[in-house]
């Protein structure tokens, strides 16, 4: 430990060996000496170390201040926008494979091509020692977890998002099974973006429970508890018979002040945000949830306590509560929106004036600019985001911290679907909605330009992108998690994204509350539903009473035949195409998979010879 107490100066050395846990001590000598930072800087849960965390990143030039006390704002490279799907990879030892889907490559040729790429990389730079904790402290749902970072960025965009773990290894010492993230930005550019685009790596090495990062600041890149925590919770939570999911967790208001909590997963950009912090509704979680079975529920707790969300399209009608947030004073980290005059912010779809000139991802920017490729630039990317703590929000559910989780009362699955299912469906009973809502889930992947349709790519339970395990062992897990229950979850189906033969949305994107407390409802059996080949639909009485009471709004009976009509063709061609792929591309796919979609295809047919290919839902009651 000589040489590692001489980088780390007495203080921090004092604050580390507080810890005592050897394997932490020898993960950070490892890639101190490896990575070769000029300083290192080992952050405690105190305010001070917190907040000099984030003067750190200001100094530095990776944030800047905004014109609202708290705002900083912070640019990622112009080709460092998203998640790198291509060069995330697994490192599996020969033998293991997870299947044609994810993305994977040696362990050991990984491991040496990282180490090599991560060889000085932090020569001139200083290294943050982070502690957080997944989920809520003392809590037998949550994860440790230590991140060694050279990005102020990222080490005070984890303050926002996490919860602070140092007294936790403190109180766990040896006992503490934590998980490891290891991150560059490498060398940087005047802009204080990374440099090395080409050498961006993400690399996942389950065994040994690490996540590298390099030369990359994307927070779905970088921020090691987000996205790359997932990888190695998913495949815990498989061998030791829980979950970790791609879903929101929030309360829905239902009448007398009760309270049902639903989790929900959509893949990005498909409301999953905007449905979590609905005003009227308390949020728990936007993004992460993990879910255990206990005394015969499913509980659930959110890894997170903050918000990494997508501001493009946040408007002061639809989004209230973020809103109201983006505009008071305190802690937000802005990335890749368009800083203007007086330091002020736009982006895309904000609602006003869009302007003319101003610095963005791309540098200055004025209106026309375009790219090398001839591409005109947009004001912010369509991918920018905002960082808070959920604090700053007005319907943070009391429940966010409890370490026994939240009882999830319904699950929903959603996905942007502009022709085939209807905007909400309830499932006949846990089997038919993990297979024909969850595993049969699909979804457009663009963000589309009006009429212009997306491209359909299945996405099983909006987790795909994440999965660590084979997806068959997966799906397989989902059913045996039904079992053994007292009163399973109802399952649901939501899309908000179904268009008419037009090309038009069938739906306001507000109506998604009415839906909410429909599901609620059924959730209790307060309210009846009718039978349909492919889940149970509301009635067209309670959703008028609802579409009143929760929107004030008038709902027609043709609006909602329109939206409820059982589109027969366009699900046989789904049932098709998620049979193909389970039957051609994922070994081990239960057989309950195909029998559940043989079974709703059988119905469908039965239906198309009675009534035709779209079928009105007052046929069915
Ligand atoms: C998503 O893309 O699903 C996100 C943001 O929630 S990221 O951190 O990039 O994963
Ligand atoms: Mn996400």
């Amino acid at each position: 430990m000589n040489t590692l107490k001489e980088v780390l100066g007495e203080e921090n050395s004092q604050k580390l060996m507080k810890i005592d846990n050897p394997e932490l001590h020898q993960f950070i000598a490892k890639y101190v000496e490896l990575c070769n930072p000029d300083k290192v800087f080992v952050c405690t849960d105190s305010p001070e170390d917190i907040l000099y965390v984030r003067q750190e990143a200001l100094r530095a030039g990776e944030e800047k201040e905004l014109a609202l006390e708290g705002h900083t704002v912070h640019f990622d490279g112009y080709h460092d926008q998203a998640r790198d799907k291509g060069n995330t990879k697994f490192l599996l030892p020969s033998g293991v494979n997870l299947g044609s889907d994810i993305n994977a490559m040696n362990r050991a040729e990984g491991l040496n091509e990282i180490h090599d790429i991560l060889k000085d990389i932090m020569r001139g730079h200083q290294l943050f020692v982070r502690f957080f904790c997944l989920g809520p402290l003392n809590s037998d749902f949550s994860i440790p977890a230590v991140q060694l970072t050279d990005s102020g960025y990222v080490a005070h965009s984890e303050d926002l998002l996490y919860r602070q773990g140092y007294e936790e290894f403190v109180r766990l010492g040896e006992a503490a099974r934590f998980l490891k993230f290891v991150h560059s930005a490498g060398e940087l550019d005047d802009r204080m973006t990374s440099k090395n685009i080409d050498k961006r790596r993400v690399y996942i090495d389950l065994e040994d429970e690490t996540v590298y990062s390099v030369n990359t600041q994307y927070g779905g890149n970088t921020i090691g508890l987000k996205k790359l925590a997932m990888r190695p919770a998913i495949n815990r939570a498989s061998r030791e018979g829980w979950l970790t999911e791609h879903m929101f967790i929030m309360g829905v208001h239902g009448p007398n002040s009760r309270i049902t909590y639903f989790t929900g997963a959509f893949p990005s950009l498909c409301g999953k945000t905007s449905t979590s912090m609905i005003k009227g509704e308390s949020i728990v979680g936007d993004d992460i949830a993990y879910l255990r079975k206990k005394d015969g529920v499913i509980r659930a707790v959110n890894p997170e306590k903050g918000i990494f969300g997508i501001i493009q399209g946040v408007n002061p009608k639809d989004d209230q509560i973020i809103w109201g947030a983006l505009h008071s004073t305190g802690e937000v980290i802005f990335s890749n929106v368009l800083v203007m005059e007086e330091k002020r912010v736009h982006w895309i779809g904000k609602d006003d004036e869009p302007p003319q000139k101003g610095f963005n991802y791309s540098g200055e920017w004025q209106l026309g600019k375009q790219d090398d490729d001839g591409n005109e630039i947009s004001t912010s990317h369509p991918n920018a985001r905002f960082t808070l703590d959920m604090k700053r929000l007005e319907n943070v559910d009391p429940a966010l911290d409890n370490p026994e989780g939240i009882v999830v009362g319904g699950i929903i699955y959603g996905g942007r679907d502009s022709d085939t299912k209807v905007p909400v469906a309830e499932s006949f009973d846990w089997v038919h909605g993990v297979v024909t809502m969850g595993a049969a889930l699909e979804s457009e992947t663009t963000a589309a330009t009006l009429g212009k349709e997306g491209v359909r790519k299945i996405n099983p339970m909006s987790n795909l992108d994440f999965l660590s395990i084979p997806l068959g062992n997966y799906i397989a897990d989902h059913l045996k998690f039904g079992t053994g229950l007292k009163n399973p979850p109802q399952i649901f189906s939501v899309n908000y994204f179904i268009k008419d033969s037009e090309g038009n949305f069938l739906n306001d994107k507000t109506d998604k509350a009415v839906w909410l407390k429909w599901m609620e409802l059924r959730s209790h059996k307060e309210v009846g539903a009718i039978k349909t080949p492919t889940g149970l639909i509301p009635r067209y009485e309670d959703l008028k009473k609802l579409f009143r009471a929760v929107l004030n709004k008038e709902y027609s009976e043709a609006a909602y035949i329109k939206q409820f009509t059982l589109r027969v063709a366009e699900n046989l061609a789904t049932i098709e195409r998620v049979t193909e792929f389970y039957k051609t591309k994922v070994s081990d796919t239960p057989q309950a998979v195909f029998t559940v979609l043989e079974e709703q295809r059988q119905r469908l047919i039965e239906v198309r010879e009675k009534q035709g290919d779209y079928v009105s839902p007052l046929k069915f009651s």
